[in-house]
């Protein structure tokens, strides 16, 4: 594999990383602000970052490539109220966007299209983890200081259930 994606590669397993370790975090605080369907919500998308995280690193390992693993950052934070929650959400997932992006075009100059189609399965993710969270952001902001329908929020967001994700070469 071409040099600059095998790093781009590997840093973005640890940015997965670091995105499960944010909404690991993100969970516990809705959990400690009585967020409890928040926090539930949360809980399973940390889940799913560590799939994204596993997806890509199955991937480097079917192409023998070395994966440099590094410290995660301090995710911890003191989020204002649910909405603050949900925009920092929107915010982490349009700066994960950016890297997939970037990392599937290095991948289409290093000519690696298997790379590349592997990366589309991120690309096509990353429009549904946006959509999420803006979702969430709109249903909030028109909730704002209501507690009812704050609680009502959180009672639809206590029915998420995690399915693992079909990543390519992820078994
Ligand atoms: Fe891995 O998609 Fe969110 O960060």
């Amino acid at each position: 594999m071409n040099q600059e994606l095998s790093q781009a590669m590997s840093d973005q397993i640890n940015k997965e990383y670091y995105s499960a370790f944010l909404y690991l975090s993100m969970a516990n605080w809705c959990s400690a602000e009585g967020f409890k369907g928040a926090s539930n919500w949360m809980y399973a998308q940390y889940q799913e970052e560590l799939a994204h995280a596993q997806g890509l690193y199955q991937y480097m390992q079917m192409r023998s490539e070395p994966v440099n693993f590094k410290s995660i950052d301090d995710p911890s934070g003191s989020w204002d109220n649910l909405l603050d929650v949900f925009k920092k959400t929107l915010a982490h997932e349009q700066f994960v966007t950016e890297s997939i992006n970037n990392l599937a075009s290095v991948a289409m100059r290093a000519n690696d299209h298997a790379a590349y189609i592997f990366l589309q399965w991120y690309v096509t993710e990353q429009v549904e983890e946006e959509g999420n969270a803006n979702d969430l952001i709109d249903k909030l902001t028109l909730a704002a200081d209501n507690t009812n329908a704050l609680l009502n929020i959180d009672d639809q967001l206590a029915a998420r259930v995690f399915a693992a994700p079909v990543i390519p070469y992820l078994e």
